[in-house]
């Protein structure tokens, strides 16, 4: 049972939010008794966890009460900006969206408040100079995810003489969670004098970039190569194969600990090919339709709430797997 622990409430949504009470310039024709229309825009179809979630935002707002709109970007902001264009000239009632990458908002998030049209940001953040420009946040704490998987590298490597030569395949350039997961990671693992990240590189959150940059790792690094920290699992499962192409045992010959916890990391923990997966829940659609409700009934709600999370290591995988909801 996941517990959501409320981030400092904000009076300026309650302002904000206000304008989104179906009632006259509210941005829609959300009255009394009509669906809410909600503009969502998706990053992509990136990973296992990019599926999951986009199924959950759907059957959440599938429900009779709400009309959604559903944009695929396919990774590009350009297309992400687009669609929050149309859903403005389509006067939806919300604005949902998971931006790619943190900055380059401002303009286009104006424009919707203008419009009278509340965002509601979900999964990931974006870097604005003023913060009334998004009525809430729901997402992950990605900081907190990268310190827990150094925390757990360091447990793991207890009884190993340095220098542990660590390999990271970033997220996403510029996205808000390979950013945080690499200065949690990196904050505590400076802790320990024995590590060295000896090389770290954008694999894009998808298996088949993951597989590309560990191939060049190996190439690089050759047998030098003691643990693999992964943003995401599908890159670590993608790296895996790379591993295995080179004649090395993964999960043994290079320890991996990566974030996310899909189906595909429970099973690659399973075979014995990775080591654990720091989970970041994509199920959010349910919580983010309660937000939906609350923002268009100008109902006060919190600036940022974060899911509650844990981690999952090998020798709880089997178990485990058959839990697993995404
Ligand atoms: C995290 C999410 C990230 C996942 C990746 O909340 O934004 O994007 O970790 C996904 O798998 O591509």
């Amino acid at each position: 049972m996941r517990k959501f622990v409320f981030g400092m409430l904000a009076l300026g949504a309650m302002a904000l939010a206000g304008c989104s009470g179906g009632g006259e310039g509210s941005g829609g024709e959300g009255g009394e008794g009509k669906p809410i229309t909600v503009g969502f825009s998706q990053v992509g179809a990136e990973s296992e966890w990019r599926t999951a979630n986009t199924r959950s935002v759907k059957e959440a707002l599938a429900a009779p009460e709400f009309r959604l709109r559903f944009s695929d970007a396919q990774q590009k902001q350009e297309n992400q900006i687009k669609a929050i264009r149309s859903f403005i000239a389509q006067r939806v009632d919300v604005i949902a969206f998971s931006p790619v990458v943190e900055s380059g908002w401002e303009t286009v998030l104006r424009e919707a408040k203008a419009a009278g049209i509340p965002v509601v940001l979900t999964d990931r953040a974006v870097d604005v100079s003023d913060d009334s420009l998004y009525v809430t946040l729901i997402g992950s704490d990605f900081v907190e995810e990268g310190r827990r998987a150094a925390r757990w590298l360091i447990e793991d490597s207890k009884d190993k003489e340095g220098p542990i030569r660590v390999v990271e395949l970033q997220g996403t350039v510029g996205s808000a969670p390979a950013n945080d997961r690499m200065r949690g990671f990196k904050e505590v693992i400076a802790t320990d004098p024995r590590f060295q990240i000896v090389r770290s590189q954008s694999g894009d959150f998808t298996r088949a970039k993951g597989k590309e940059v560990m191939e060049a790792f190996l190439k690089a690094e050759g047998g030098r190569i003691d643990v693999l920290f992964a943003h995401n699992d599908d890159m670590a499962i993608g790296a895996i194969q790379a591993i295995e192409e080179a004649g090395l045992k993964p999960g043994q010959d290079i320890r991996i600990v990566s974030i996310d916890g899909v189906r595909g990391a429970f099973e690659a923990m399973k075979a014995g090919k990775l080591n654990a997966t720091v989970e970041c829940n994509p199920l959010l659609g349910p919580q983010l339709a309660q937000l939906i409700r609350d923002v268009h009934a100008g109902r006060q709600v919190p600036k940022r709430v974060v899911v509650e999370e844990g981690v999952y290591t090998m020798d709880q995988a089997a178990a485990e797997l058959p839990n697993r909801k995404y």
